[in-house]
């Protein structure tokens, strides 16, 4: 919703708020007596919008705070949001870890042991130190804590994104709940937690898509996507061709839910939301005009300055379905 609207929303329905992200802006003034995780996140808004991602329950929700992990849940919803400091003593590898491990831990405990949909904000994804990407850093440490917390159940890892920032903190915000959701892979793409060596030392553990019930509602999750078939990225250089093959991408993922998990969430004109990280904001403009052909553009569209996990790949898109409309409020 646009920032503008938030403190009138929250006036009326702040018991049922799980989390408010802002993007590029302060969030903090608007929201500042609120006990919700909040996160700012440093992928500034293009093309001069001014929104909130804001995470809502029917339920009521309570909130607490536990290893940095700001929390909100409901009996049903769980929604956890960490920021973290790079000191410059720890490798990231060993940092994201104990981020995990300490999520893992606290779901745990609180009865939401199943991750459905995980977004991770890292500075400098492609920079390399102790002689690796941080991305794939990243990659290794997440691997790691999911190794020895969770045994790596594959069908169990959650929808992600992975998107580089410019400046602050790790941050890692994600939706849990008390029962598994159903993983959907893409057919015209290698699973990302079967990729080879050549992409880092470990690989990147998320679902393409998780399905989740809450209530009677059917949410679809879909993790970032790019211009990648099998394993390898294509289009280098070609924005319009990456678009193209993300969007091809979505789609094949769409009808696959269709046939393996029997849900029919139609095709890209009937998505709910969506995010769209965009490497470089000159690209900005072209993307969105191509996009809005073929997407519904009243649904609440993010674009983002945002870096890419992988040097040649110039966007990547994530969004989600709901069998029930969305409103930019
Ligand atoms: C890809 O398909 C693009 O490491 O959590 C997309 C979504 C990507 C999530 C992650 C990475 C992640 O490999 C990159």
């Amino acid at each position: 919703m646009p920032l503008s609207r938030l403190a009138s929303y929250l006036d009326v329905s702040a018991q049922n708020i799980l989390a408010i992200i802002g993007f590029g802006k302060d969030i903090r003034g608007a929201a500042a007596t609120l006990p919700c995780p909040l996160s700012e996140v440093d992928t500034p808004q293009l093309g001069n919008t001014n929104m909130a991602e804001v995470w809502t329950s029917p339920a009521p929700v309570n909130y607490g705070e536990q290893h940095g992990i700001h929390y909100s849940a409901s009996d049903e919803v769980f929604f956890g949001s960490i920021h973290i400091a790079e000191s410059g003593q720890a490798p990231l590898d060993v940092i994201s870890c104990e981020a995990y491990k300490n999520i893992f831990d606290l779901l745990q405990a609180q009865g939401y042991p199943y991750l459905i949909r995980v977004w991770n904000y890292l500075p400098n994804i492609n920079q390399i130190t102790d002689g690796l990407e941080r991305y794939r850093l990243f990659c290794l440490g997440r691997h790691q804590a999911i190794s020895e917390r969770n045994s790596f159940i594959e069908r169990d890892l959650p929808a992600a994104s992975a998107i580089g920032t410019r400046n602050g903190n790790l941050q890692i915000y994600f939706l849990a709940a008390r029962k598994a959701g159903k993983q959907i892979e893409n057919p015209r793409q290698i699973s990302a937690f079967h990729y080879p060596r050549c992409y880092g030392p470990r690989s990147p553990s998320f679902s393409r898509a998780v399905l989740n019930k809450w209530g009677d509602e059917h949410h679809l999750y879909i993790s970032g996507t790019a211009s990648i078939v099998g394993h390898e990225n294509c289009h280098n250089g070609d924005v319009q061709g990456q678009l193209e093959e993300t969007l091809r991408n979505i789609e094949s993922l769409l009808e696959h839910a269709r046939h393996t998990a029997d849900i029919d969430c139609g095709s890209l004109i009937n998505l709910s939301s969506m995010k769209v990280y965009i490497r470089n904001a000159q690209d900005f403009k072209q993307i969105k005009r191509a996009l809005e052909k073929r997407i519904n553009h009243k649904i609440p569209t993010l674009y983002l300055q945002g870096d890419i996990c992988r040097n040649n790949l110039l966007l990547e898109i994530e969004a989600t379905y709901h069998n029930r409309t969305l409103h930019i409020m």
